[in-house]
Formats: structure tokens, C-alpha cells, sequence
């Protein structure tokens, strides 16, 4: 497998389908740990923390990273973000957890659907790498 950051250079901006609509779609399995008419959570398939689980939105419109955000995407954004608090408590994160999401090349983004990683059961560092 690629490591991230050759996957992020790899990757191309695109609006097109990505692996995460075949995850919603469930034509390929997924850990799902948490879903809504919105939203989808489902365990990363190549953790970095011993809980990491991306947070996504089940129609796309448009994000394909928070970089192309528009005003008509503020009631989703918060919504993924509220998730991640719940399945945070969920996953008994009760010492802390972090939240990234990354965008563009440089941001080490390499699947253009917006995601929320939430990692969490271990102490993180900083600055990231
Ligand atoms: P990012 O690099 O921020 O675009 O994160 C994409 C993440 O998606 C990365 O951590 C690995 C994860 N990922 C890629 N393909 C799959 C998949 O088929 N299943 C699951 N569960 N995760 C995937």
C-alpha cells in the first residue's frame, strides 16, 4: 500500500466518484460505527490511533474538500462535526481525542469526498507531521 503522503501526491482534485461513495453505497464493506439520513462513520482501513474513524457526509455536493465549502454547506459542516463529538463519547474517548481534516496535496488529502478524521486512545503530538 502507498503510504498517505504518496497517496496525497497521487491524487487527483476531482468531483468525480470516490471509494467513499462505494462505502455509502455499501458495494464494499466498511465498519460502520455510526449512521443518520446525513451522515456516515466508519473505522479508517489504515488506523494511526487505536480509534480512528472517518466522518462523512452521504451526499457530497460539491465537498469535495473543506477547501470548496460554500455558505449552503454550513448546516452539514456542523453536523459532521457534531458527530464526531458523539461517536468521540461513543468510542469512550473520555481522555481527549483529535479531529483533522486534511485538504489539498500539501494537506496530505488523498480521497476527494470532505472527511473528518477522529483519532483518539492514545496521547497525540504536536506539532503533526
Ligand atoms: P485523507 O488522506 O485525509 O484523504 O484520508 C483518506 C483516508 O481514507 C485514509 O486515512 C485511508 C482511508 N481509506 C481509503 N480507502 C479506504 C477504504 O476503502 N476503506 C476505509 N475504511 N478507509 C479507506
Amino acid at each position: 500500500m502507498a503510504s498517505e503522503k504518496e497517496a496525497a501526491l497521487a491524487a487527483v482534485p476531482s468531483h468525480s466518484h470516490t471509494i467513499f461513495d462505494k462505502i455509502i453505497n455499501k458495494e464494499i464493506p466498511s465498519n460502520v460505527v455510526y449512521e443518520d439520513d446525513e451522515v456516515l462513520a466508519f473505522r479508517d482501513i489504515d488506523p494511526q490511533a487505536p480509534t480512528h474513524i472517518l466522518i462523512i457526509p452521504k451526499v457530497k455536493d460539491g465537498l469535495i474538500g473543506l477547501s470548496k465549502a460554500e455558505e449552503r454547506h454550513c448546516e452539514i459542516l456542523g453536523r459532521l462535526l457534531y458527530t464526531a463529538k458523539l461517536v468521540a463519547k461513543q468510542e469512550g474517548l473520555e481522555q481527549g481525542f483529535r479531529i483533522v481534516i486534511n485538504d489539498g496535496p500539501n494537506g496530505g488529502q488523498s480521497v476527494y469526498h470532505l472527511h473528518i478524521h477522529l483519532l483518539g486512545g492514545r496521547q497525540m503530538n504536536w506539532p503533526p507531521g
